[in-house]
């Protein structure tokens, strides 16, 4: 099967001033959206920032970041549920009102860093039945070893999403998550429940590329991008997300899994035809 790339490329962890090459605004969310389409990508996980450059999950910006990004590409837009640490919770349900074609759903609480990552049992239910109500395909980001049972427990008492078809997304390396090694990686996806149908897996920071080769060799695909990764090489700080892309690109076409077409991922996905 040809490999679905999804940049994730902003994040809501980096700031603009540390980081100026970050997308934060509309104009720099759809340039860079254009330009990773092109180096390969298919599918864009979305976090939005305000006039200031911090992260937001204001309705209207929102709802123009999918727009905006649906009118100059056809990748398939995913917004991002977690938003940052600091969301309380009902806000962040909020999200679908914007009508993405999908919305993460991160299966359980996690260590973040001195912070805390909220996705208690209840909210992970209550955005579940949504999503499937508004017809928006979920990725369940999986952190840690309990998140894969968390996700067994979703769906055997709340049957499939919206779509019928499970992808699944390992965000590894995360300071309080499961470490970004080939070995938690493997034991996690050994774990998966049967109704699974695809999945991806990142690394945070130096993981990047490690688990980006463990995800391919074990039948996966690949999130990458400035949300989860800064650095392209040792002393060499991503200039742009394609570079990211363009990598990823290159090495599902060494290992014989070229980039997957929006087409591809959409059927892959169960996304709606919009
Ligand atoms: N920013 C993290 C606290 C997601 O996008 O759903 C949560 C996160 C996961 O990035
Ligand atoms: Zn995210």
């Amino acid at each position: 099967m040809n490999t679905l790339i999804t940049v994730a490329p902003t994040g809501a962890e980096s700031s603009k001033a540390d980081v100026p090459q970050l997308p934060t605004t509309l104009d720099e969310l759809v340039e860079t959206a254009v330009r990773c389409e092109a180096a390969g990508a298919s599918m864009i996980h979305l976090h939005i920032r305000d006039a200031d450059h911090a992260p937001t999950l204001d309705a209207g910006l929102l709802r123009a970041s999918v727009d905006a990004v649906r009118k100059a590409t056809d990748l398939v837009v995913q917004l991002s549920t977690g938003g940052s640490v600091h969301d309380p919770l009902d806000q962040r349900l909020t999200v679908l009102d914007a009508e993405p074609d999908s919305c993460s759903l991160t299966c359980g609480t996690t260590n973040f860093g001195d912070d805390v990552f909220l996705n208690p049992w209840p909210f992970m239910v209550e955005l579940y039945r949504q999503s499937i109500e508004r017809e928006v395909v979920p990725e369940f980001e999986l952190f840690d070893l309990g998140h894969v049972a968390a996700l067994r427990r979703l769906l055997d008492q709340e049957g499939l999403p919206f779509g019928g078809r499970v992808h699944v997304d390992f965000v590894t390396g995360v300071p309080g998550g499961m470490p970004g090694t080939p070995a938690a990686l493997l034991a996690a996806v050994a774990l998966l429940p049967p109704q699974v149908t695809s999945w991806s897996a990142t690394g945070i920071g130096r993981s990047h590329l490690p688990i980006a080769a463990t995800s391919l060799s074990a039948g996966g695909h690949l999130r990458v991008g400035m949300e989860d990764n800064l650095v392209y090489a040792r002393g060499r700080a991503v200039q742009h997300n394609d570079e990211l892309v363009l990598r990823a690109a290159e090495l599902v076409t060494l290992m014989q899994r070229p980039p997957m077409t929006t087409t591809e991922a959409r059927d892959m996905l169960g996304v709606k035809r919009r």
